[in-house]
Order: C-alpha cells, then sequence, then structure tokens
C-alpha cells in the first residue's frame, strides 16, 4: 500500500499557491480508494531554519493546523501531526546529515533565495555565505527524514520542492545501497506545475509565498472578499493597452506577460476550467473585467474555507485542535518508532 507524506510549516496562514499547489491534493489524496497511509504534517522545525518570532509562530501553529483541517483534510483518513511533536524526525536528519556532503548540498537554489530576502539582496547578487544559518543549509536533509522516516511513496508538493525530493530519492538510495537492504522505497513527487502561482506584486516575479514582506502580494485563504478584490486589483499586469492590439489571434498562457498568465492561473485553478477556455473571453479588453471575475472565482472557491476556518478558531473549539494533535502524534509516532529502530539497526546504533 502507498505512503503519503507532505508537510506545511507553520510561517502564516496558507495562500492560494499553499492551496492549489499542495493542500488540495492533499484532500484528493484522502480520497482515493487506493489502501494508504496518509501523513500531514505542520513543520515546526522547518519554520525555525529562518529568524522567527515565538509569539507569531505559536499563533502561526494553530492557524496552519485550523486551515488544513477547513480545506478538508479529515483527521480520521489522515494522520494530522506537529513535526516537532515525533522526535524522529530531527533524529534520522542527524543520520542522513552523516551522509550528504556539502557541495550537493550547495547546489540546492533554496537556500539562496532566502539568504538574499534575508540579506536585501537582487536575485542576481552574490549573497555572503559566512550569513548562512546551518539549519536553513541542511532544511532539505530535514525534509529527507521528513519523508523517509514513514517509508514514503507519493509525496503530494508544489513544484518548487521538486530539487529536494530529488535529495530525499538520492538518500533513499544511499542508504539502500550501502547497507545492502530495500528498506527505503524511492519516493515520487506528486506536483502539477500548472498550479505554481506567483506572487501578485514584485519583479521579477517570485512564488506566491507566505513570508513575502508585502501583504498584498498574496491571498490567504481567510481573506474577506473586500481585501480579495482589493488586492487582485492593485495586482501587477503589464502596461500593455490590450485594447491597442492589432493582432487578433488568441495568444497562449505562455505568450502572456507573468502577471496576466497568473491572473488566468488563478482563474484555472479557481474553476477547473482550462486557461485555453478562459483566454478568448477576456483577450484584447482592459484588464478591470478579468480582474473582477478573477477576484469573484477566488471569493467563491476559499467563501466556505474562510468559514469553516473562522469556526473552528472559536474558543470553544480550541480542545478540538489540541485533540487532532495529540491523535496525529501519537499515531505518527508509533509508524516513526518502528521505522526508526530498523534504521538505527542497519546503521549499528541499536539499543543492546
Ligand atoms: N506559489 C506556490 N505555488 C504552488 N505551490 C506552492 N507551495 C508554496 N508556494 C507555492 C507549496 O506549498 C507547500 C507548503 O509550502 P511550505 O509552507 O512548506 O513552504 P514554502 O514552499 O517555502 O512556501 P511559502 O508559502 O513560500 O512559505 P515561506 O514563505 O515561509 O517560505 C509546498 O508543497 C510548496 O511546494
Amino acid at each position: 500500500p502507498r505512503v503519503v507524506f507532505s508537510g506545511i510549516q507553520p510561517t502564516g496562514v496558507p495562500h492560494l499557491g499553499n492551496y492549489f499547489g499542495a493542500l488540495s491534493q492533499w484532500v484528493e489524496m484522502q480520497n482515493s480508494p487506493e489502501p494508504q497511509t496518509l501523513l500531514y504534517s505542520v513543520v515546526g522545525l522547518h519554520a525555525l531554519t529562518m529568524p522567527q518570532d515565538a509569539k507569531k509562530l505559536r499563533e502561526d501553529r494553530l492557524n496552519t493546523l485550523a486551515s488544513i483541517l477547513a480545506v478538508g483534510v479529515d483527521p480520521k483518513k489522515a494522520v494530522l501531526f506537529f513535526q516537532e511533536d515525533v522526535p524522529h524526525h530531527a533524529e534520522l536528519a542527524w543520520l542522513l546529515n552523516c551522509m550528504v556532503n556539502i557541495g550537493r548540498l550547495k547546489r540546492m537554489t533554496t537556500w539562496k533565495s532566502k539568504l538574499q530576502i534575508q540579506q536585501n539582496l537582487d536575485v542576481d547578487t552574490e549573497v555572503d555565505e559566512s550569513g548562512l544559518n546551518l539549519g536553513l543549509f541542511t532544511y532539505p536533509v530535514l525534509q529527507a527524514a521528513d519523508v523517509l522516516l514513514y517509508r514514503t511513496t507519493h509525496v503530494p508538493v508544489g513544484e518548487d520542492q521538486r530539487q529536494h525530493l530529488e535529495l530525499a530519492r538520492e538518500l533513499a538510495q544511499k542508504v539502500n545501497r550501502v547497507m545492502k537492504t530495500d528498506f527505503f522505497p524511492l519516493p515520487m513527487a506528486v506536483t502539477n506545475p500548472a498550479k505554481r502561482i506567483l506572487a501578485l506584486r514584485g519583479s521579477p516575479p517570485k512564488k506566491m509565498s507566505k513570508s513575502a514582506p508585502d501583504e498584498r502580494s498574496r491571498i490567504m485563504i481567510t481573506d474577506s472578499s473586500e481585501y480579495i478584490q482589493h488586492k487582485i486589483k492593485t495586482a501587477v499586469t503589464d502596461s500593455v493597452d490590450p485594447e491597442a492590439i492589432a493582432d487578433e489571434s488568441v495568444p497562449n498562457l505562455a505568450d502572456l506577460s507573468p502577471g496576466v498568465a497568473n491572473l488566468y492561473t488563478i482563474m484555472s485553478c479557481c474553476t477547473g476550467e482550462d486557461t485555453s477556455d478562459i483566454i478568448p473571453r477576456y483577450y484584447r479588453q482592459r484588464y478591470g473585467r478579468l480582474k473582477a471575475d478573477v477576484a469573484e472565482a477566488i471569493n467563491a472557491k476559499i467563501a466556505p474555507i474562510r468559514a469553516e476556518f473562522e469556526r473552528l478558531k472559536r474558543p470553544e473549539n480550541a480542545g478540538y485542535l489540541t485533540q487532532v494533535a495529540a491523535e496525529g502524534r501519537e499515531r505518527a509516532s508509533e509508524i516513526a518508532e518502528k521505522n526508526l529502530s530498523q534504521i538505527k539497526a542497519l546503521l549499528g546504533i541499536q539499543r543492546i
């Protein structure tokens, strides 16, 4: 049977990128008739690789758990837990750290872009590596540990996580080869490139992100209808006057400027309609109508999620969230304990 693992950082309320890129797949997989174990985790240890305010982090952990439930993850079907409640993640990460070299991690691009943000640099500027936090540098190893700990076969994630998963596969292969075992299955990324959502602002365009300083660059799954309208209205498009375009042929998504293409992508993710069916309805018109309709489509999609989030966050439901987390911790720990003790035995450091 397949084992599915995926995680999300408690760095803020999830946005449309997190939702379409990852969370909606979590829900989809949960409804598959295949025999499977599903593990979904709020990964606090990963959040600590960037500076965090403890009070905000405490709040965001609960918001993230409530968001996962609000989008429709069913804790009866999936093991839903906080990574930091299961210490085996950090322990396996150490074991895997002993099998990776620095050269391999240097080829990852995520630490560079996070360090650029931290050091306030442009994309093309060289970062000062001496300021690189060791935890941020080995983030992909911890992620490999998250996945391998449960002998995961499938990992539903956004497109940006592919390179990290590649490392998890390499490490699985390495342990299998060195220890002459087939203990680890090779985990497979389950991604959907059509669901990569860009930030609504900023140039050059980056992916929509929870921790980007400008809150208007992302739409959170709890935003009000008015706030969604405002953010979409002020989203960056381009300076082309669509009404002055002479060419009457309908463009492809790839021919459009990133900001405009992103609006079509978001609309398509919300309605399920293909972008090639949407574009002809708006092409060669000013962006106002497209933007109004995109905002409406987003609101229609997230209104029920927002309402459920608000319900779960009421004080009387705090006990329910604690209970979900406690049950998740117990179920995840049981699998983690069994697997990690086998891994330690393979490596020669089992209990005597
Ligand atoms: N813009 C995006 N489009 C599609 N998928 C995305 N994901 C993130 N951004 C987009 C996917 O969401 C899942 C959870 O992400 P994460 O919280 O673990 O960390 P992240 O990828 O670093 O996401 P953020 O929102 O940008 O957080 P911060 O700003 O804190 O780093 C992952 O599966 C990711 O692929």
